[in-house]
Parts: structure tokens; sequence; C-alpha cells
């Protein structure tokens, strides 16, 4: 009888799991044994932090029937998914977008208040886990939520950094880098399974040996690491789905000798782990070290090579044939970080699997596509072979071998062309011997997309024009685009609400009915409520940037704004010049201010630690913003707000109060941009370049609705071509010239000349952004905004016009546009 008690199962272990009720008491009763029962604290002495984590677990758990439900079913129905590789998630604070997904803020509102506790209290102790530089890590983030939206099986794999894009301070007005510690207080939404870890190995070296008569290679590997997966569940909108990003975090495998700690040498004991532990530790190292560099890719093998393991040993059945493969997956390689996978994929198949070289490479070619995202030169990446050699010696002899089998191949297209072999060769020679990821990708991928339509047309025609001949229809481009969710629905409540009472709910996975609103803006009260929205938005902004930094933002002034990473291609100098020669005009007299239309320049930024001229405009604009603010002449009509410390957490609040949203890139170097799509979609209108995406933004909204300015890609090419001598346009614009002197004079450095002569000298003599050639057409343009501007009620119906004109920008689209064209990977249930 005892055997049979032990045997049985209690009806409810095998019951489904399911979720709270989903009333206000389910949820008070919910959230109270989450404090009691996993925090250990009673609500009478509870922190903010308690309650914080105590509703997020609330959250959780009523996601969570869903999530193992979902899992159960894919494990069943075993449909082709989509494996995301990226380096980054910049996913931004998760407590709300769980809350909108699961349907549930009303519900935790009201239960939190029956409690005493104001729910958006609570939304500020969130850490916002920054794993991610900017536009490639925000995209991935967009794109997990869209998959899960649209019911389509994914994983998204990356690394768990525990320090992500580092907190940044101005001293002096000058950027000061800060750790980020994410993790301090943990986060509650993160699942870690250290019982599941991979076991990751490096260095060593390869040998042959017989296998029955048959030679194989083999990797011998020097040391290992333990990757230990942390789940994160990524709920679909109000759909019931959960998909799950897994990312990977290091861990030494024997974390720490206990005969070297007992003899008293506390650091070598721990010496192995320190080192093992570095590879998840920082979000992209500084590489301009040979340390740095190595880490790096150590981060970039280390991550593919578990969820290649994971998918392989632990997702797929344990009889699965591996010729189905392509049937089952696609890697999705976002960008070149994670382009080691397809050598390990290789080496996987041929060494462990014993499979023949050709069926594994066949396999391998099905099971991966390469998403470029970038056109600037330097930032493909290479890799030296010395150093790919000496981490990961197996890969290096497969990279040989599939270069080898692709230039025979070109050979035999070509003829003994060796300019074009040099050029295609997955090894490049100069200036020193290394892998080419980005040809190693578009050899192998089954498909290369760029990101935007201009984008990839110069990906094709300029960066891999050869390859483009040899592999016809392998480009392909698939616009980016921006969550709806994140991005209207949660970062702007109040629009979300005047369209949702316009075209009733159903715009928030369908974008495109946005549409609609276009017969509502030739109505004078939607335009007077959209300006109300506008309004709000912006009290809502000044209200966080009072709190946060102590600003004040001034009534009735134009929020123009520039938020992005600082890049010299982005260029942030042309913006900071336009407010140098209001500012001149000004003073010099020559305006008065009164005839100034009142603008604050609101600038977001983190410049990258080594990156020592994006540091200095940094300074300049910080140095611009004390001077201009302070200068009484211009009777506070000129503003200049640079909240330090930029985040997916602060581009919710400014994008939505925007008025102006700058993309002012030299045209061919933005290959799309995303924050020009969520400006649009939130009702500002742009002024830009005809770059990246801000082609198809103007297309689609209309000329009359965007202030075009700037040279096009063509007529850039051919400024460089006549060769192109900054100092001359500089000669030629006498504001150009006030500007760039009242800079170099020191005025805004305390009368020290030298401070920003870096920046002008770079301006007057390099200028390889062409920043000057483009200021007068710029600064052109912005006279023509200051008009439009004045006249409110046409600008509102321009504005809601970019709104109703731009749903076309939803991720959902884009990622049906990957599904269609390049994953086939429909929804699974
Ligand atoms: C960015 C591009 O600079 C940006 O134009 C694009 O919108 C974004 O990727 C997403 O595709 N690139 C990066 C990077 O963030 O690190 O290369």
């Amino acid at each position: 009888a005892s055997e049979s008690a032990t045997r049985a199962t209690h009806a409810l272990a095998l019951a489904p799991v399911t979720a709270p009720a989903s009333t206000v008491d389910g949820f008070v009763r919910e959230f109270l044994q989450n404090l009691n029962f996993n925090r250990g604290v009673a609500l009478s002495t509870s922190s903010a932090t308690d309650r914080y984590f105590a509703l997020a677990y609330t959250v959780r758990d009523y996601l969570m029937a869903r999530w193992l439900e979902d899992l159960r079913r894919q494990r069943e129905v075993q449909a082709k998914g989509v494996a995301y590789l990226s380096a980054e998630y910049l996913l931004g604070r998760q407590l709300d977008n769980n809350l909108l997904a699961s349907g549930l803020t009303d519900i935790a509102s009201e239960a939190l208040a029956s409690c005493g506790i104001d729910l958006d209290d609570l939304r500020q102790q969130e850490v916002e886990p920054g794993l991610g530089n900017g536009g490639l890590g925000r995209l991935a983030a967009c794109f997990i939520d869209s998959l899960a939206t649209l019911g389509v099986p994914n994983t998204g794999y990356g690394i768990r950094y525990e320090y992500g894009i580092f907190r940044q301070t101005f001293e002096d007005g000058q950027q000061v880098e800060q750790p980020d510690s994410w993790l301090a207080y943990g986060s509650p939404w993160e699942f870690p399974h250290p019982e599941a870890a991979q076991t990751i190995s490096f260095g060593g070296h390869t040998e042959t040996y017989d296998d029955g008569g048959v030679q194989r290679s083999r990797w011998v590997p020097g040391w290992n690491v333990q990757a230990v997966p942390y789940n994160y569940m990524v709920p679909g909108y109000q759909n019931g789905r959960v998909n799950t990003l897994r990312l990977w975090s290091a861990k030494a495998t024997n974390s720490f000798d206990l005969r070297v700690f007992n003899s008293g040498d506390y650091e070598e004991a721990v010496r192995a782990q320190t080192f093992a532990e570095n590879i998840s530790k920082v979000l992209y190292p500084e590489d301009s070290t040979p340390q740095g560099k190595e880490l790096r890719l150590q981060q970039q093998y280390f991550f593919v090579a578990a969820s290649i393991k994971d998918f392989l040993d632990v997702t797929l059945p344990k009889d699965f044939d591996l010729t189905k493969l392509p049937d089952r997956i696609i890697f999705q390689l976002n960008d070149t970080h994670p382009v080691i996978a397809v050598p390990e994929l290789m080496r996987v198949l041929v060494d462990e699997k014993k499979m023949e070289w050709e069926d594994a490479w066949a396999i391998t070619q099905k099971c991966f596509a390469y998403t470029c995202h970038t056109l600037l030169p330097e930032a493909l990446e290479v890799w030296s072979v010395d150093l790919l050699g000496h981490l990961l010696p197996r890969h290096l002899e497969i990279i040989y071998r599939i270069n080898d089998d692709f230039l025979d191949a070109v050979r035999e297209r070509f003829g003994d062309d060796e300019m074009r072999i040099r050029d295609m060769s997955i090894i490049g020679e100069h200036p020193v011997r290394s892998v080419r990821m980005a040809y190693l990708a578009t050899v192998a991928g089954a498909k290369v997309n760029g990101v935007a339509e201009l984008h990839s047309q110069l990906l094709r025609e300029k960066v891999l024009p050869d390859f483009d001949e040899f592999f016809p229809g392998k480009f392909t481009n698939v616009t980016n685009g921006v969550t709806p969710r994140r991005f209207v629905r949660l970062a702007n409540p109040e629009l979300s609400a005047l369209i949702t009472d316009a075209l009733g709910s159903g715009w928030v996975t369908d974008l495109e009915r946005l549409r609609e609103l276009e017969t509502h803006a030739e109505d004078p009260e939607f335009r007077a409520r959209f300006a109300e929205v506008k309004a709000a938005n912006k009290r809502r902004l000044s209200a966080v940037l009072r709190e946060r930094d102590g600003f004040e933002v001034s009534d009735g002034h134009m929020l123009d704004v520039m938020v992005k990473r600082l890049h010299e291609y982005k260029r942030q100098m042309l913006k900071i010049l336009h407010v140098v020669t209001q500012y001149e005009s000004v003073i010099s007299g020559r305006v008065v201010a009164a005839d100034l239309q009142p603008r604050t320049a609101i600038f977001g930024a983190k410049a990258a630690p080594g990156y020592a001229m994006a540091k200095n405009i940094i300074h300049l604009i910080n140095a611009v913003g004390s001077v201009v603010n302070a200068d009484t002449r211009l009777e506070g009509r000129l503003k200049v707000l640079f909240p330090p410390n930029y985040n997916v957490t602060l581009a919710e609040r400014v994008i939505p109060a925007a008025d102006l949203s700058e993309q002012i890139s030299l045209a061919g170097k933005e290959a799309s941009g995303t924050g020009n799509m969520k400006f649009a979609l939130n009702g500002a209108l742009t002024i830009g370049t005809d770059d990246g995406a801000n082609v198809e933004i103007r297309e689609l909204v209309g000329d009359e609705n965007f202030f075009l300015f700037g040279m096009s890609e063509p007529e850039v090419e051919a400024l460089w071509a006549r060769g192109y001598k900054p100092a001359e346009f500089y000669q030629a614009d006498d504001n150009l010239r006030r500007a760039l002197d009242l800079i170099a004079s020191g005025a805004f450095s305390r009368g020290d000349r030298s401070t920003f002569e870096p920046i002008v000298s770079n301006l007057l003599y390099d200028d390889r952004f062409m920043v000057l050639a483009d200021y007068s057409s710029y600064i052109a343009e912005q006279v023509k905004v200051d008009a439009a501007y004045a006249d409110q009620d046409a600008w509102n119906r321009s504005a809601i016009l970019n709104v109703a004109r731009t749903g076309f920008f939803s991720s959902d689209r884009s990622m049906r546009d990957y599904i269609d064209r390049i994953w086939h990977t429909p929804p699974s249930f």
C-alpha cells in the first residue's frame, strides 16, 4: 500500500498550471503572498524595493501558466522557429510592458491602491537592463516583442552582462562613465538555471585522428567555462503567448582552488574564476587594447556556442534527424557579432555528429541568415587570424576550408581574376591577415539583408557588389520597425487614448490602421485634442526632468530633440552649430531676441568611452548649454538641455513630448535609424537628410510634412570625388564663420581657446562627415521650421498626418517581412 502511495500522483500535479484569478482580490492575494513568502516581509514593514519585487513576481505568476503551456506545445508540435542571435538586447523596463501584455494594468493599479500603494511609485523602482549600446540592441528587443505578439516560435539568445551600458554622468560638462550595476538588487524577471549550464571551450590545438579508417580533425581545447542560462519571459500583447529570451552568464568550471586558498594566496585562488567570469562581466568592453579585443571574441563565441548547444541538445528531441535542421530552425545573425556561430555549427555537425562536410555545409547555409546594420567600414568586424587561431583553432581551420571552397566556386564563375578573388576572400591580407566576418556571414547566409531601402541598396551596390553578382537573389531589404506597444501605447498613453477613441483599440497590433486618422487631421476639434495631448506630454517630461536633473522646461517652447548615440556621422555637431548660430545672431545684435521662435534643444547621447572626438562634442554641447541658458540677452527664448544617461526609460518620456525630431546624419551613413520612426509615430515632425529610413518616412508622410535638407548620397559621393575642402564652406558662409569663430574664441570655454580647438580644426581641415557642407542648407531649413511652427494649427495637422502615415514602421510589419521572405516561420499556434 505504501508503495502505491508513493507512486500515485496527486491530481493537481497532473493538471495544467493555472494563473491566479484575474480580479482585484485575486491580485491582492497573490501580491501579498509574494511579499510575505518570497520577500519575507509584512506589508507594513516592506520597502519600495520589496513591493516592486512582489509586484513583479505577481505579474510573472499570471504569465507563468501561458509560458509553461507554450513551451509544452512547442515541444509537441516542433514547428519551425527563429533563434535570434544578438550580442545586445536593450530591453528597457519590464514591469509596465508585462502588465500591458497580460492586460493587468488596471487590476494591478486598483489592487495596489487598495493596499495603499501607488503603482507609479513602484514603476520607478525598476532599473532598466541596459544590455545594449543603441539601435541594434533596441531593435532586437522590438523584434522579440513582435514575434511573441504574432505567435511565432522564437528564442532570443544573448549575454547576461553583469554590467550593461555605463551610466553616464557629467562633470564640468564632460562625460564620466559609471558602472551600471543593474543587478545590485537582483532582477525579478529572470529565471537562472545553473543546473542546465553548458560547457564552452576555448584555446588548445587541433589534431587529426583515425576514425575507423577515416581521417578526421578534432579540437583539443585548452580551457572551459560554464554558460549558465537565465530565462526571461517575452509576452505577446494580450494574446496569451509567451516566448523566451535566454541570456548566458559565464561561470568558472572550478570556481576556486581551496588548496591555493589555504596556502594563503587568496588572489591566485580565485584567478581562474575571475578570468572565466569576465566573459559576461561587461557589455562591449573597450576594444582598443589587445586584451579587450580577445575578450570580445570570447563573448561572441561563448554565447553562440551555448545557444547552438542549447538548441541541438536541449530543445530538439533526442532522435532528431539533423538533415532536417533547416525545417526546424533559422539562426538570425544580428550583425556580425554572432557570426562565429557559422563555423561552430559546422564543427558540431562535422566533428561531433560525424557528418560529411558537404552535407553539413548544405544544412548550415540554410540555417543562417544575416542582417547588416552599418555602412561604416570600421564597423564591419574583422578578427586577426592570430587571435582567432589562438582562441578557436578548429574554427579557423573550418573558416579556411569554407573560404577555399568558396573561392574555387568564384574562380569557376569569374575565371582567374585575382583582384576580384582577393576582394571577395573571407580572409583579408591587409593590414594583417584577418577574417572578414561580414563576408563569412554573406557566404553562409541563406539571405543577407540591410535595414532600410537605401541601406540595402548601398550594401548591394557599394559594400558587397561582387557578392551580389555571385549570389543572385541573396540580398534583400527589410526596413526596420519599432514596437507600437512600448513606443506608443506605453510611452504615450494620452495619444493612445485619443487614437483608440477615434479608431477603436485594434491599431495596437495593426498599426496600418493609423491611416484612418488622416480624415481626423481635418477636424479642428481633433487637432485641438491632439495639441492638448502634446502639451500634457511636455508637462510630464518637464516633471521628469525637474525631478531627475533639476531642469526647467519653459512653457511655449518648441521641443527640438536629438537623442541617439553620439557619433560624428550622426552629426550632433550640426545641431549645436545651429544653436550657436542663433545665439551669435542675438548677442551680436543682428537679431532681436523677441524675434526668435522660443526653442529648447534637448540632447541625449552617450559616447563610447574610447571615442575622444565624441566626448569632445558632448563637452561642447554642455558648454554651449551653460552659456546660452545663462545669458539674459536671449530672454529665455533659446535653451539647451542635455539630461545625462539617456536610456530607454528616458526615451519613453522625451519622444512623446517632442515637436521636432532631428535625423541629420550625413546621407549614406545611417543604416536606418529607429528613433526617427518613434518620433514620427508620436507626432513630431522630422528635420532630416535623405538617409536611412528617413527616405521612407518622407515618402510616406509627404514632402509637405517633412523638413528635408542636405546633400543626397550621390551628391555626397560627387563632392568627395571633386575633393572636399571644408574651409571653403567656412569662407563662403558668414553665419558659419561667425559660429565657428565664436567657439574657437573660447566663448564657451571661459576664454580658453584650446578646449574646443580639436573640434574646430577637425571641422575645418578634415570633416569626414561633411558638417560644413550641409550647414547652410540645414540652417535655411530650420528657418522654415520656425515659420511653420508659428502656425500651430497647421503644425498639428502635419503632426497628426505623421502619426497617420507611419504605421508601416511597426516592428510587426518588419517581422512579417522576415517571416515571409527569409525565415518561413508562420505562427505556430
Ligand atoms: C544601428 C544603426 O546605426 C542604425 O541606423 C539602425 O537603425 C540600427 O542599427 C538597427 O538596425 N547600428 C548599431 C550598431 O546600433 O551597433 O552597429
